[in-house]
């Protein structure tokens, strides 16, 4: 009798722990990793947070993202085949840094006049997708976007050609070109090289989007800045494919929904932190912002001319329809133009 009791006793009490136990049962969290090449402050890193945040509230935290900046996962170099083997699950890539790789997205760094990265950067998505290039093959594509159109940042005053004759400045990529067309002494490296290369006077200044003079201090150095607005660089995030393959379908669902509304986001960021970055780096470090003359504008527009035509050519040999890529470059640039 005393047994029979006790086991009831034992059996009420599961029942009454189990009926105030919470019935809820958390379904596994998904977690991932994302490694980006620059510092924080950077304008791709700021667009990574931002992703992670949506990303993390769309799915209801279902997933966790966890960011790597300043290259503590994967450089900048190795960031693509990193992605591709598995070392983190999502990368950022700016395709500069291996020109031969990504050829057909690399046009858009062609002197086409993209003119800002929120136009930029959709054309980019565009060019994406109609084409679907080989060199992503072993990825997903979470988004793209391009940085606002390059100018000159320099220790010295440059307002003629004559100033950029063997004045060595870094660039990559489409960029690069620009630069050797204009007689420069380019230097290759990636935008996270630079700062110690313009501290040590390896080089004596850069051609990148200027919200770099505020966001990596480079206006504590550069004191000149010469408006071009010539060439953009183009970047993409990518997810390792079987990290992506593993994922439910709202996750998917919810990353392919914001696969165009970031690179909006990001290229809208990019264009109104350019100009705070002007305004402080005048105002903060005395900068002062060169302009060349519509004549000079045409003079230095016309180094350029040959760099699309080289290219076309190079491309056609190589299988790829070069002469179609330029014509719908130029033609998403008027179309996503209008707003
Ligand atoms: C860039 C790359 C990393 C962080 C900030 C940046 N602003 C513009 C770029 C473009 C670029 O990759 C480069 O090398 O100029």
């Amino acid at each position: 009798m005393k047994r029979v009791s006790l086991f009831f006793c034992v059996l009420a009490a599961f029942a009454l722990v189990a009926g105030t136990a919470p019935v809820k049962v958390q379904a596994k969290q998904i977690s991932l990793n994302y490694a980006n090449f620059p510092p924080a402050p950077t304008f791709p890193c700021v667009q990574m947070e931002r992703w992670k945040t949506e990303i993390e509230k769309r799915t209801d935290s279902a997933v966790q993202i966890h960011t790597f900046p300043g290259g503590t996962l994967l450089g900048a170099k190795d960031m693509m085949d990193g992605v591709i083997n598995g070392q983190a699950d999502i990368g950022c890539i700016c395709m500069a840094y291996q020109p031969g790789r990504f050829t057909v997205t690399n046009a858009t760094s062609l002197p086409l006049d993209i003119p800002d990265a929120k136009t930029g950067s959709l054309v980019l998505l565009d060019l994406y997708n109609k084409y679907q290039p080989k060199a992503f093959d072993k990825v997903k594509v979470l988004t793209m976007f391009v940085t606002a159109p390059a100018n000159i940042m320099s220790k010295e005053p440059v307002t003629e050609l004559s100033d950029l004759k063997g004045l060595d400045l870094r660039a990559s990529g489409g960029a690069a070109q620009i630069l050797k067309a204009w007689g420069a002494n380019q230097v290759g490296m990636p935008m996270s090289d630079t700062p110690e290369a313009l501290q040590k006077g390896v080089v004596k200044g850069l051609f990148s989007s200027l919200e770099v003079m505020k966001d990596l201090k480079f206006a504590e150095i550069c004191k000149y800045i010469t408006i071009t607005d010539t060439v953009i660089y183009p970047f993409a995030v990518i997810m390792n494919k079987s990290a992506w393959g593993k994922l439910p379908d709202h996750v998917k669902q919810a990353m392919d929904g914001m696969i165009e509304e970031q690179a909006a986001w990001t290229g809208n960021y990019m264009d109104n932190h350019v100009s705070d970055a002007i305004t402080w780096s005048k105002e903060t470090h005395q900068v002062e912002v060169i302009t060349l003359t519509p004549e000079k504008k045409a003079e230095w527009n016309a180094k350029l001319a040959p760099i699309t035509e080289n290219w076309i050519k190079t491309t056609e040999e190589s299988g790829l329809p070069g002469a179609q890529i330029v014509q719908d470059i130029k033609d998403l640039i008027v179309k996503r133009s209008v707003k």
